[in-house]
């Protein structure tokens, strides 16, 4: 009949529209060409780099969008099961040369480019690196991104829009001085905006106790308090070679829309539209500490918007399949919290299930445990969440009602199981009886959920064994590890194509990129003669890149010769930058007296080196902040010293971020993690170096003991106390009082002295005292110099150097994030890929 042809014909018109974007490079010219035209609104012939940048990257974005919405259709049509990963902090990176190479059009993009007049290295160089994230825990989310993508898991991302990404850090007047980060200034052109996509967050008001006059059955009802609007953006999160797109989904906060009529009526229109704009922009911030907890009451607050907003999407698209049940929710979906950061999630999906699904305690209780797992990064006192009692009542008076409930039955079990032992009672309560009283959120994650993962097996081994022991005693098979695993595509193929270009080249094939444990056929070549030769020349021409970074941003001439010593990362004191700018000014004064003395045969045997810092400090941590002064004070001092020649140079590159890690990787010979044994919960950078072809100096720390037994002791430079020996010093030394080493003596002796400035630095030099040793840097500083007296020795011979590099390299097939992610999904989502197939679609290429 007439109806139905005109449906078929209207379906015709559609499959027809709707082909996928052709990809030739004259295609792609038009593209890019019409992007700066008509979206840009720029002119075609006014041509400046940061819109074709921009141009090209939304043409890049478009073929992304087809795959994106064309593989959500694919999963909702499978029913397969989905992961969320919500995270408060992820650290993106550029994306222009990530989303070509997952399509794999980087080489035609690269072509029309270059006859349009540009090169893609300089329109790569106009991206801005969305800082939302601090360090180690937002990357690693980024690369688990990439993984699921890549291995075609049906996996979310949420997380928050902050305004202004972690800030930038620029040296001024030798020290930090942090500076906005507005990275949105020029737009970013990977984000849809999502104005479909709104949620409603309430914060505040009261609870309230209804009787049901019919039932009897007393309900909760949450009243009054403060709205705020939820938008999503979303960034397409493409896959490696695999039509599987998915999705990251970031919040921004709006003041919502629905003001008081009441007002319109008293003529205060005005007044309630302002009152309403002057609403807390939420998003704005990102706080910047590194395993440290702000404690500050607009965290709290960002915190359950990014969950309610995302929980609600969960359960709204969840709910959108007619077969489903909520009881089923734990086979559809998987939540993984990263960190206790988005923690407040049990209470809150409880909440949703309780009070607007109308579910009871048993039935919501159940979907929640099983739906959400709880990772933890980090067994730093300072970064343990707790939040007082009465701020958490205050901003969220429902949901803490609902943690007394869950504290309440978790509480009776421990009684049953352990009756006449109220100090395990005390110990494991989500409350602690504190004035005021503090919200433990570790100890509600760890409750709430079904599986508690570590990130490395030292780190898991002492979750179990002292931060949650009684927990792990209750529930051990709750309990596992995942050790981190990075994106060897970003950070090998993407980060340094020079060594993917000889890897490649001498395997005679690129099926490495897709399984990394393809490389250790490469050990079997280490020690050939032409192959070492290759790998020199590729380490060499890295190395000159990153002198030229370093004189761009330094102003520091260094030589590309010598060994690059390189330690980057967020300042803290258990990173103990401290202790690696001791050591430097050690082997100044060393060369000093070597040439006051004129042991010259002695001289010759030093190998020249350039010691390379890079890292941000929280704003407000002063002690991390005094480390940077010391760092550029000392570099100073030997840069300017002319005696000591090429001998030593130190710099310290400022704003660390992901492209710059990806320009000083490549270039490292020996990357320094050299936390205090049992700080550092597992470290992801050093994976990156080892994969890079640079040798770790280490603690007996994180991964770092994984990445020795992987690479074998001989390729590896390992150090001091461990971490069984670290908690018997933290109770001896107080009164056992060590001697400080002599050369640690001398050191201090002469930075007291003025003769690195004016400076004395005297409260970081006291920290040494064995008194307030925390991070062991007197006790572990003989150690930590005998290491670097081997990898010097190591340096002076460079055929057995290049071979170590190599074997280490090869080695490294454990720390892909693709081993990690297919862990998690074994271990804790119980989830399998699904490989989305092209639907029945035109591919012209007209
Ligand atoms: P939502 O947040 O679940 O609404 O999904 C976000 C986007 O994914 C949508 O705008 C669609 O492009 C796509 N999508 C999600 N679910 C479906 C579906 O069931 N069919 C087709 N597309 C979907
Ligand atoms: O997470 C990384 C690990 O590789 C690092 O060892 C670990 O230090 C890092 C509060 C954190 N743990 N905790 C944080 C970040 C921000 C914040 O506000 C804590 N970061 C880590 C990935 O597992």
């Amino acid at each position: 009949d007439e109806e139905q042809e005109l449906k078929e014909k209207k379906e015709k018109l559609w499959k027809l529209l709707c082909t996928y974007l052709p990809c030739d490079v004259l295609s792609l010219q038009k593209s890019i060409v019409q992007h700066v035209e008509y979206t840009l609104a720029r002119r075609r012939y006014k041509r400046d780099k940061c819109s074709f940048y921009q141009a090209t990257a939304i043409s890049v974005r478009d073929r992304l969008i087809e795959r994106w919405t064309d593989t959500q259709q694919y999963l909702s049509s499978k029913d397969s099961k989905r992961v969320y990963y919500l995270s408060l902090e992820y650290l993106l990176g550029r994306n222009l040369q990530n989303a070509m190479s997952c399509l794999a059009l980087r080489n035609r993009y690269a072509a029309a480019l270059e006859e349009l007049g540009y090169s893609l290295e300089e329109l790569t160089e106009e991206e801005r690196d969305p800082g939302l994230g601090s360090g180690g825990l937002g990357r690693l989310a980024s690369c688990f991104l990439d993984s699921l993508a890549t291995l075609n898991f049906g996996a979310w991302g949420y997380g928050l829009r902050y305004k202004f990404g972690l800030f930038e850090q620029r040296l001024i007047s030798k020290a930090q001085a942090e500076f906005p980060d507005f990275w949105l200034k020029e737009g970013y052109p990977w984000e849809v905006e999502r104005p479909d996509v709104q949620y409603l967050v309430r914060m505040y008001g009261e609870v309230e106790d209804r009787v049901d006059p019919e039932t009897g059955e007393v309900k909760v009802a949450w009243k009054g308090g403060e709205d705020v609007l939820a938008e999503g953006f979303d960034i397409p999160v493409p896959g490696f070679h695999t039509l599987n797109t998915n999705n990251l989904r970031l919040w921004t906060s709006k003041a919502s829309c629905e003001f008081d009529l009441g007002s319109f009526n008293d003529g205060q229109y005005y007044a309630a539209i302002e009152e309403k704009e002057r609403s807390e922009p939420l998003t704005s911030v990102l706080y910047p500490c590194d395993n440290n907890a702000p404690g500050k009451e607009l965290r709290l607050r960002q915190q359950y918007f990014f969950v309610s907003a995302t929980l609600q999407d969960i359960l709204r698209r969840y709910k959108k399949s007619p077969s489903h049940g909520l009881l089923d929710l734990p086979n559809k979906v998987a939540i993984q919290l990263n960190e206790t950061h988005p923690a407040i999630a049990i209470p809150e999906l409880m909440r949703l299930l309780l009070d607007d699904e109308n579910l009871c305690w048993q039935d919501a209780w159940h979907i929640v445990h099983n739906t959400c797992a709880y990772t933890n990064h980090t067994v730093m006192p300072e970064a343990l969440e707790i939040w007082p009692l009465p701020l958490v009542e205050q901003i969220l008076p429902r949901h803490l009602r609902i943690i007394y409930e869950i504290n309440h039955q978790f509480l009776s079990e421990v009684r049953r199981r352990w009756p006449g032992d109220p100090q395990r009672v005390a110990r494991m309560s989500i409350i602690e009886e504190s004035e005021p009283k503090m919200v433990k959120m570790a100890h509600l994650a760890i409750i709430g959920c079904h599986k508690v993962n570590g990130v490395a097996q030292v780190h898991t081994g002492l979750l179990c064994k002292s931060l949650f022991r009684d927990f792990y005693e209750m529930w051990p098979e709750k309990f596992v590890n995942i050790t981190n695993g990075v994106n060897h595509r970003r950070w090998m193929l993407q980060a340094n194509p020079a060594m993917s270009a000889v890897i490649s080249k001498w395997l005679g094939t690129h099926d490495w990129v897709h399984d990394l444990g393809r490389l250790e056929r490469l050990k079997e070549l280490s020690s050939n003669p032409e192959f070492q030769r290759d790998w020199q020349e590729m380490k060499r021409y890295n190395k000159r890149k990153l002198a030229e970074f370093i004189e761009r941003t330094c102003d520091v001439d260094v030589d590309a010769d010598a060994m690059f010593d390189v330690h980057v990362k967020r300042i803290h004191e258990y990173k103990r930058q401290f202790m690696n700018i001791l050591g430097v000014a050690y082997r100044y004064l060393r060369i000093l007296s070597l040439l006051a003395e004129e042991k010259f045969d002695e001289l010759r045997q030093v190998v020249p080196k350039v010691v390379i810092f890079a890292g941000k400090a929280a704003p407000n941590y002063s002690v991390a902040k005094d480390v940077i002064k010391l760092i550029i004070a000392i570099a100073d001092t030997i840069n300017s010293d002319t005696r000591i020649g090429g001998l030593l140079k130190v710099v310290f590159i400022p704003n660390y971020n992901v492209s710059v890690a990806e320009v000083i990787i490549p270039g490292s010979d020996l990357s320094q993690h050299i936390s205090t044994a049992g700080f550092e919960a597992s470290g992801t950078s050093n994976m990156k170096f080892c994969m890079n072809g640079s040798l770790l100096l280490g603690s007996r720390d994180g991964a770092n003991l994984e990445i020795e037994q992987s690479v074998g002791r001989a390729n590896i430079f390992m150090f001091g106390a461990n971490t069984k020996e670290v908690r018997t010093l933290q109770t001896t030394m107080q009164y056992r009082k060590p001697q400080l080493d002599g050369r640690l003596a001398h050191v201090t002796q002469e930075i007291r002295s003025g003769r690195f400035g004016p400076t004395s630095f005297d409260s970081l030099v006291d920290s040494l005292l064995p008194e307030n040793d925390r991070y062991m840097v007197g006790h572990d500083f003989g150690s930590y110099l005998e290491a670097l007296e081997v990898s010097d020795a190591a340096f002076r011979k460079p055929e057995e150097w290049t071979a170590k590099t190599i074997v280490s390299c090869a080695s490294m097939s454990r720390f892909s994030s693709d081993r990690c992610i297919r862990e998690y999904a074994e271990k804790i989502w119980n989830v399998e890929p699904h490989q989305f197939r092209p639907p029945n679609k035109n591919t012209s290429s007209s």
